[in-house]
């Protein structure tokens, strides 16, 4: 019976542990961790600051499916945006702060949708069959960049905010992925596997000049995110025993660490201010 209990104890253990998948965390913007923002036994992910920088829009299992969440930072308010048993992930605000475009997998259809970021008004902008999601918005409001696999693999796809004129950036037959829009809205950062690896890329956001900035076999890059004055790229980096976030600089083409080798930070975001960072910590 005592070895039943044990196994049983640590079954539910594990089951705890396996949940306990990532919080969000706010660090400094060279990189040293200030604090934990949430603390849920579960995976808060993929946080994006409010162009105010007041506010957090985050993905979380929290209550069951993945839903969409706001946390006020000065109160610590947290606001749960949708609730409904499809996945909804990768929020991310509109220029004016009014609206989060998020993907969303409602009927098994991956798509990019709307809410209002005080609730309600949900709608849809894509239809493909494909898997559309990862969308960022452009700093005039006038566009969506996002990704999908309506083509095979995943390309950089372009819309109106309506879900009008879309247009393909990529063609590729390596996934294309992660696009964002750079902060004077004339470069799109995204990540690629076109040359056999992961990889920072960046293009004109007309789709021209598509150049590879990373340059790291050994290494897996994903989730580039700008700096609000444009002059460097945070991203995820891992291999080589090495997870956590890097940094790089723009003029002299520099990449380096941002966080220690032992962090586990991933997905970063840079605050309006250009202070903080706020990232995954796994
Ligand atoms: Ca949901
Ligand atoms: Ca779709
Ligand atoms: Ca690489």
């Amino acid at each position: 019976m005592r070895e039943i209990t044990v196994a049983l104890v640590l079954v539910l253990s594990f089951a705890a542990s396996t949940r306990a998948q990532a919080n969000i965390w706010l660090l400094r913007s060279d990189g040293t961790p200030s604090r934990a923002l949430t603390t849920y036994e579960g995976s808060d992910e993929e946080p994006e600051f409010s162009p105010d920088g007041q506010r957090l829009v985050f993905d979380s299992n929290r209550a069951g499916s993945n839903d969409l969440y706001i946390l006020e930072l000065a109160s610590g308010e947290l606001t749960q945006l949708t609730d409904d048993p499809a996945k909804e992930d990768h929020g991310t605000w509109s220029p004016d702060g009014q609206w989060i475009a998020f993907q969303y997998d409602a009927g098994g259809n991956t798509d990019v949708w709307l809410i209002r970021a005080n609730g309600g008004d949900k709608r849809r902008l894509t239809t493909d069959e494909g898997r559309d999601g990862w969308p960022d918005w452009s700093p005039d409001g006038e566009s969506i960049v996002f990704s999908s696999t309506r083509t095979g693999n995943r390309e950089v796809f372009v819309m109106r905010p309506d879900g009008s004129e879309q247009r393909q950036l990529t063609y590729s037959r390596a996934d294309n992925t992660d696009p964002v829009w750079s902060p004077d809205g004339t470069l799109i950062a995204f990540n690629s596997q076109r040359d056999g690896n992961s990889e920072i890329y960046m293009m004109r956001s007309d789709g021209s000049h598509q150049t590879r900035l990373t340059q790291t076999p050994d290494m897996f890059e994903e989730r580039p995110a700008w700096s609000p004055d444009g002059a460097y790229l945070l991203f995820s980096q891992s291999g080589s025993g090495w997870r956590g976030l890097a940094k790089l600089e723009l003029s002299s083409g520099r990449v380096e660490p941002l966080t220690n080798t032992d962090s586990f930070f991933m997905r970063p975001n840079v605050s309006p201010s250009g202070e903080w960072v706020i990232a995954e910590r796994r």
